[in-house]
């Protein structure tokens, strides 16, 4: 098979491409990737003589339909994807997460491609403490300019399947961590804070849910997908690992035998959403797929210790990363 991964130099793309290369080597893997800030080739170097890697836009149509006509499928994993970032500046979520996306549906389109899009559970917005979790189902509900611009995508990609008879699955994923995952988020920008000696920074009260899955357990649900998912159908992802953000940085504190409260509370999203969660019943039932990292607490000891081995990886982003956030106007509270 060829296949075409664009955003394979960003978190979770680099970690599906040294999957596919390590797991399916009959695979032909050609990244696209722009390399935004967001963007890392070196988090390709462990499999560089293994694919090919070019450097460019998704939105670049002539680049999008020559690349995609010499391939069997596309994994779509592009995207702006920090939802602090889509506060400060939009325009990149809308140009990339809609206009990008859009591109690449003409190409699969007009070669008739196989196609699969990933995407995020924000597009459903947030859920009460006690409400179900979110299902196939569940009503489109953006809440930022980042889940309003993932939305659009999927709502492109459903119209496309439709109206064009794209073959094109969905996945909408809770929350990832794991290796590569960029110092801006949250679980990588307070394990890089504590091996630097520095409070990890809770938004507001922490009270906050994320759902919280390893990025290689979402990367074989993608190839379940692909492999036998049913075009045309959405498949939520998640792994039953809801937890409350102020929860997580206690977890870090422990890790790095700090005391539980040696924390800062700093200035909380806009419109952050309370609470997500993901009932991934259909992926289990019809797919046959089932996490592998049950244990959030040692797949988190793995990630920090992934940070302390790639120091090297990380440094350069950090100073600019914590000088954007003051820049916005975080402030200890
Ligand atoms: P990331 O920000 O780490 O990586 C994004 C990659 O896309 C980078 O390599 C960047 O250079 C590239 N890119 C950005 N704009 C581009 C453009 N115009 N053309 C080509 N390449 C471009 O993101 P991530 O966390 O790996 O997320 C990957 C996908 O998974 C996104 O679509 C995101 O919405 C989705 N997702 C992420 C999570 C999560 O927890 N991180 C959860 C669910 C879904
Ligand atoms: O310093 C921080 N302190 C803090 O309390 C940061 C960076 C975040 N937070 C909170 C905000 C969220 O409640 O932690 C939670 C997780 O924050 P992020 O890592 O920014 O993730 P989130 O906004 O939940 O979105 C992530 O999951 C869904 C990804 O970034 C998206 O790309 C994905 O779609």
């Amino acid at each position: 098979m060829r296949l075409l991964v664009t955003g394979g130099a960003g978190f979770i793309g680099a970690n599906f491409v040294q999957q596919t290369v390590a797991e399916r080597p009959e695979t032909r893997v050609t990244v696209l990737d722009a390399l935004t800030y967001a963007g890392n080739k070196a988090s390709l170097d462990p499999v560089a003589d293994r694919i090919e890697f070019v450097h460019g836009d998704i939105a670049d149509l002539d680049l999008v339909d020559e690349l995609v006509s010499g391939v069997d499928a596309v994994v779509h994993f592009a995207a702006e994807s920090h939802n602090d970032n889509s506060l400060t500046e939009p325009w990149p979520f809308v140009q990339t997460n809609i206009v990008g996306t859009y591109s690449l549906l003409q190409a699969v389109r007009r070669h008739d491609v196989r196609y699969h899009h990933v995407s995020t559970d924000e597009v459903y917005g947030d859920l009460t403490p006690d409400a179900p979790a979110f299902t196939e189902t569940t009503p489109y509900n953006p809440s930022s300019p980042y889940s309003a611009t993932k939305a659009s995508s999927d709502l492109l990609v459903r119209a496309w399947a439709r109206s064009f008879g794209v073959r094109a699955t969905l996945s909408n994923c809770s929350n990832n961590y794991g290796p590569y995952q960029h110092v801006e988020k949250f679980i990588p920008r307070q394990i890089t804070n504590l091996i630097d000696g520095v409070r990890p920074r809770l938004y507001g009260a922490g009270h906050q849910i994320r759902d919280w899955i390893h990025v290689d357990d979402h990367n074989r649900a993608v190839w379940d997908i692909l492999d036998r998912g049913r075009v045309g159908q959405t498949y939520l992802i998640g792994a039953n690992g809801e937890l409350d953000n102020k929860t997580v940085v206690r977890m870090l504190l422990e890790a790095f035998d700090r005391d539980p409260d040696d924390f800062d509370h700093v200035t909380d999203r806009p419109g952050h959403d309370q609470r997500y969660a993901i009932d991934a019943t259909l992926l289990r039932t019809e797919l046959g797929w089932t996490p592998r990292y049950a244990d959030f607490r040692a797949g988190l000891a793995a990630t920090i210790q992934w940070y302390r081995d790639n120091e090297s990886w990380w440094r350069p982003e950090k100073a600019a990363t914590e000088r954007a956030y003051a820049a916005a106007g975080e402030q200890t509270l």
